[in-house]
């Protein structure tokens, strides 16, 4: 495909090219699955000529990083990566605000993300949680089929759960604050506590437990539904879970970082992270989420949102910088040091 020729905002590809002659390079962090970041920083750097650094680490590490750089920011965009930690890291002053002039091609929930961020963030992508489990181990196991939430706490499924850790992951902060929203601060907790009695591993990375359920190194991994069903569409024996309860959902965000070394660069990716021809890069990494362009394609694949039991999840409480931190404190106090 000739991104030149296709790029739906003409003005995108004239900033693009004035600014190319003259330096160009561009730090990225990247918080997606790393075979997308790669196509995208690639991608970006053969339509502009700018040369990209790219990065990829999960959300909650990419948060910390960005945090801990902040006095000599090294870092010009964040892309990818669940909206929570971008929330939080425009309430710390440690992102810039931006309104691109491809705002208008975007979903009304991309938008709303960004304006609750005074447009220190934006959506590029949604997603819901879930989780899914290979079928081979499952009957091997002669382990009854989970449909719900509750399911995953049964003892029967004792040391077969695997999830990420909710400090590195945002997938995994997004499961903590989703039982917050579904059964309460206490009753959520009481949820994590059952939980990590049949966890057998956190992982660093949100998606790593239904790579590793697809090698049937675990039973079932909580995770994006996306990233199950990437594993199923690979050809592994993943089945694919939307919780009887209900579940929350991400905005998958970007963010320029506040005192950006690149900040010219980091506009131009901005806005072009936000055109329909990027966005759809997705399909040809089986990245299944979502987009935020009107105009770009979901893939037949993708699990289909409007037939998930969504709740109505609060990204404000939970982008919170106070929120994030005390549910992430508590569930080390309190949970993570439980035995098994
Ligand atoms: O690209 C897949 C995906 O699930 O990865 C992002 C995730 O936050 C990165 O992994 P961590 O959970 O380890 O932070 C999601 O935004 C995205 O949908």
């Amino acid at each position: 495909m000739n991104f030149l020729k296709t790029m739906v905002s003409v003005s995108v590809i004239a900033i693009a090219s004035a600014n190319a002659a003259q330096a160009e390079k561009l730090t990225l962090y990247c918080s997606a699955q790393e075979d997308w970041c790669q196509l995208m920083a690639n991608t970006f750097e053969n339509t502009t000529g700018i040369d990209v650094a790219m990065t990829r680490k999960s959300s909650g590490e990419t948060f910390a990083q960005i945090k801990a750089e902040s006095s000599n920011p090294k870092g010009d965009v964040w892309w990818g990566g669940t909206g929570d930690p971008h929330l939080q890291a425009a309430e710390e002053g440690l992102t810039a605000s931006y309104v691109s002039p491809m705002r208008d091609q975007l979903h009304p929930w991309a938008i709303s993300q960004a304006v609750s961020a005074n447009n220190k963030t934006i959506g590029i992508y949604s997603g819901a949680l879930g989780y899914g489990y290979n079928t081979d181990l499952l009957a091997a196991n002669s382990l009854p089929a989970p449909t719900s939430w509750a399911d995953l706490t049964k003892p029967v499924y004792k040391g077969h759960v695997q999830m990420a850790n909710p400090n590195s992951s945002g997938t995994a902060y997004t499961t903590l604050a989703t039982m917050m929203q579904l059964f309460g601060e206490d009753g959520g907790f009481d949820y994590m506590k059952g939980l990590h009695a049949n966890i057998n591993q956190y992982t660093k990375s949100g998606s790593a437990p239904i790579k590793a359920a697809g090698r049937g190194e675990t039973t079932i991994g909580i995770v994006f539904m996306h990233d199950a069903v990437k594993q199923a569409v690979a050809g592994f024996p993943v089945k694919v879970v939307a919780p009887a309860e209900g579940t929350g959902y991400e905005i998958g965000s970007m963010s320029i970082i506040d005192g950006a070394r690149n900040m010219d660069e980091a506009k131009i990716f901005y806005d072009w992270a936000l055109s329909a021809d990027a966005q759809n890069l997705a399909l040809q990494v089986n990245a299944f989420q979502v987009p935020s362009n009107m105009g770009a394609q979901t893939s037949d694949s993708a699990p289909d949102m409007s037939s998930i039991k969504l709740i109505d999840y609060d990204f404000k409480t939970y982008g919170s910088s106070a929120t994030r931190k005390r549910l992430l404190k508590k569930w080390d106090d309190e949970v993570s040091v439980l035995p098994q």
